[in-house]
């Protein structure tokens, strides 16, 4: 019989979903030392938390997260509610003893995450950040290449994460599905929500940023709040945009916007190297575009690569050679990841302190594109 693990979830909207489906199949595909069990639901709403409990298979449900953390059953605590909950709930939670995992980006800036990654590494849990598009067997393949050195010398980092969602101005902001609009909830806007995965995805790959350069803009200047039914300035970032300098010489550009009309979550990544490059994009993302300098000249082009063979990352773990995955695939992984490195006493990446990295970055784009001028990366 495998050790038993209770999962208290904090938040029942979209990344709850994703993360009690994560944690409800990781034991069926993956062979783990422990199985998760999804024993409490916790949110605000009682009448939809049971609703939700019920359709999830949790056990219990729970109003108060601090009950929830506090309760001896739960073995580990993830948060995936609002991002201005997820300081208090992770010092809690760290606290009690409990293992911390937490849907990003960890804090609204990188002090509020200096505070989580104390809590838990005083408590010495162990403790996971959601960037899920690391765990698409395509990027992690990239990764591979890169690790074995194919590509050589790397030059260039380009990456895009576009949406379209907030064009209209009749779009309120704030209150529940929106309050990502709102920056006392969310604490940015694209720049914490979207650049934040491009950025840690960017630096898995190719290693530490150092300095950058970035523009915001705020299109749609006042909304409705949905909650004050006030109309009221709008202060998330609507666009950002930025150029940065890794700390191994290579140059990137990060795009990320809500306002590229008919780009729905169109995530892509470019990496250029002296002997090879790569791309990738997550409306395809089951495919990685390799272009290797070796191949003989005659044939030399770029390469298609259909990530679905039993020696591509994950893959073996999945259905038979030819047939894809998807988005919610990379939840899974993710748990299997983490438990996997639990079993071994290892701690599974990216743990809270490397997730902050990815927060002193978008730090600095902020401070950049508010001062105007070029801004280091906080050292640590
Ligand atoms: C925003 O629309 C959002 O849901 C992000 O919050 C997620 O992190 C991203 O993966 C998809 O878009």
């Amino acid at each position: 019989m495998k050790k038993k693990l209770n999962v208290g979830m904090v938040g029942y909207g979209f990344m709850g979903r994703t993360h009690s489906n994560a944690f409800g199949k990781a034991g069926n595909f993956f062979e783990l030392p422990f199985q998760p069990v999804l024993k409490t639901i916790c949110a605000r709403n009682l009448e939809r938390a049971q609703a939700f409990a019920s359709n999830w298979g949790y056990e219990k449900v729970e109003t108060d997260w601090r009950k929830l953390v506090e309760s001896p059953e739960i073995d580990l605590v993830d948060i995936a509610s609002p991002n201005d909950t997820h300081l208090e709930i992770a010092v809690a939670a760290a606290r009690a003893g409990k293992m911390v995992m937490c849907e990003k980006p960890l804090g609204r800036n990188a002090a509020e995450s200096e505070q989580m990654v104390a809590a838990v590494e005083a408590a010495g849990v162990a403790n996971m950040v959601w960037y899920n598009y690391r765990r698409v067997p395509a990027v992690m393949l990239a990764k591979q290449l890169i690790d074995e050195g194919r590509l050589g010398r790397i030059f260039h980092y380009r990456a895009k994460f576009l949406q379209d969602w907030t064009i209209s101005t009749d779009l309120p902001q704030g209150g529940e599905g929106l309050w990502r609009l709102d920056r006392s909830v969310a604490g940015s806007g694209v720049t914490g929500d979207l650049l934040a995965h491009t950025i840690d995805t960017a630096m898995w790959l190719n290693g530490g940023i150092d300095e950058v350069s970035a523009m915001t803009e705020t299109f749609i200047k006042s909304r409705k709040h949905n909650l004050t039914g006030e109309v009221a300035p709008v202060t998330i970032d609507d666009a950002s945009l930025a150029l940065a300098r890794f700390r191994n010489g290579s140059l990137a550009t990060f795009e990320a916007t809500r306002y590229a009309r008919g780009h729905k979550a169109l995530y892509t990544l470019e990496i250029n190297g002296e002997n090879a490059s790569i791309m990738w994009d997550l409306h395809d993302l089951h495919r990685l575009e390799y272009f290797d300098h070796k191949d003989e000249g005659l044939l030399r082009g770029w390469k298609s690569i259909h990530i679905t063979d039993r020696e591509h990352p994950y893959m073996s773990h999945w259905w038979v050679p030819g047939l894809q995955i998807g988005y919610e695939h990379t939840f899974v992984h993710q748990v299997a990841d983490f438990l996997t490195a639990l079993g071994e006493g290892k701690s599974a990446s990216p743990n809270f302190r490397e997730a902050m990295a990815t927060d002193d970055v978008t730090d600095a784009v902020l401070e950049s594109a508010a001062k105007k001028q070029w801004v280091k990366v906080r050292a640590r």
